[in-house]
């Protein structure tokens, strides 16, 4: 596998004579600052690859070129935005920028409600409480239905915790679910979300489903003539967050877009992190049912509890079983060199690190500091080598 390490470009407070030093083999990396929906100029690409070669490293996989939000609802001028879609993708198959990361959740990325609970070996983790979550959503943001979301245990811890709570702290847990919004999207107060959550009104999963297989059959042919690999980012937490549907969270979600366009170039980011949080999701089986089509891992590990919250655990101690993941994308290389086929290795990040020592100087963004994700990279690094070992592909 190769390894590669997440660089949100030059504002990164991690800079690239640093990743260098992880020993990482490359970065992923995107054009932040530009606008969803905007083409992302080729000039702009060349300079930002560029920059990554002059550290001694390589540009592997694009996270993300983001979809339009009216992609995603199917309205507005969407004829434009896949136009524009395309062009970026031609733009990226220009440079030799193969891969290509992207989610296809609404409104918000990755959620969590507390971005520095303690980990059980000192540092913090990223968490997410259902009971704060459900006190956010029933008794602060006041939704139509929420209750239905939550059980019956988790609406009375939650009613509890939102008696004994203030303004503050549900401030704060608003600012940490908007935590995983790229920089240049906005952020919401509890009025304006409100407010765009009326967008949402009355939409569907299957409205979702259809906008994002039309998404595919818009998209992917252009990949496939220009030599991309797309490959979804899965729903992070895997479930509807504040009612809106979410449709890439299970192995049945995944079956459907990939069946959608069945190509090579339409693929998965295999995130074990994110498909590992939700109860049902047998991520090493997930991994292993759709093998050929991975083409980027994401991997980190979750310690699930009964209430249906998570945390985030170090990477090889939650409950995906990491070894066996690993052991299964080594396999599928091994197939791939027997069978072949050009760029045969799956890039893989250690995807979030506790924050541990002087992590907590940087300022780093929430879930990506440097002494963190370098430990998960050596953990992860040992087990590969060990496992490529074994099945002789050293
Ligand atoms: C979180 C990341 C996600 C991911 C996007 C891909 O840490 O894995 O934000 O980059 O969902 O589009």
């Amino acid at each position: 596998m190769i390894e590669s390490w997440r660089w949100f470009g030059p504002l990164d407070k991690i800079d690239l004579t640093e990743i260098y030093q992880t020993g990482s083999d490359s970065v992923v990396t995107a054009l932040h600052d530009i606008s969803y929906g905007e083409i992302w100029p080729l000039p702009e690409i060349e300079k930002r690859k560029a920059m990554v070669e002059a550290a001694g490293l390589t540009w592997s996989v694009v996270e993300s070129l983001p979809v339009h939000e009216d992609i995603k609802l199917g309205r507005g001028n969407t004829s434009y935005l896949f136009n524009n879609y395309r062009k970026s993708l031609e733009n990226l198959a220009k440079c030799g920028v193969g891969i290509v990361c992207y989610n296809f959740m609404p409104l918000l990325d990755w959620t969590r409600t507390n971005l520095d609970a303690p980990a059980d070996t000192g540092g913090s983790a990223l968490r997410f409480s259902m009971a704060e979550m459900a006190a956010f959503d029933v008794f602060v943001l006041k939704r139509k239905e929420a209750k239905e979301s939550y059980s019956e245990e988790v609406l009375k811890n939650a009613e509890e915790l939102f008696k004994k709570s203030d303004q503050k702290y549900f401030d704060k847990i608003l600012r940490n679910i908007m935590a995983g919004l790229p920089g240049s999207y906005a952020r919401y107060s509890t009025e304006t979300l409100r407010e765009v959550l009326k967008n949402y009104e009355g939409f569907i999963h299957e409205d979702l489903r259809m906008n994002y297989q039309n998404f595919l059959r818009e998209i992917i042919p252009t990949a496939t003539d220009c030599g991309i690999r797309m490959c979804v980012h899965p729903d992070d937490p895997p479930w509807d967050v504040f009612g809106i549907p979410r449709v890439v969270s299970t192995k049945e979600d995944i079956s459907f877009a990939l069946d959608s366009v069945p190509v090579l170039e339409n693929g998965l980011t295999l995130c074990s992190g994110s498909l590992g949080a939700h109860p049902n999701n047998d991520v090493v089986k997930i991994a292993s049912s759709f093998s050929e089509r991975i083409h980027f891992a994401h991997l980190r590990n979750v310690k699930k509890e009964p209430d249906g919250s998570f945390q985030e655990s170090s990477h090889l101690k939650g409950d995906v079983n990491m070894v066996e993941l690993i052991k299964v994308l080594l396999k599928e290389e091994k197939k791939r060199k027997l069978a072949d086929v050009n760029s045969h290795e799956i890039i893989f990040r250690p995807d979030h690190g506790h924050e541990i020592l002087s992590d907590g100087e940087r300022n780093t963004h929430p879930g990506y500091p440097l002494l963190g994700r370098m430990k998960g990279l050596a953990e992860l690094r040992g087990v590969s080598k060990a496992i490529q070992n074994e099945l002789d592909l050293l």
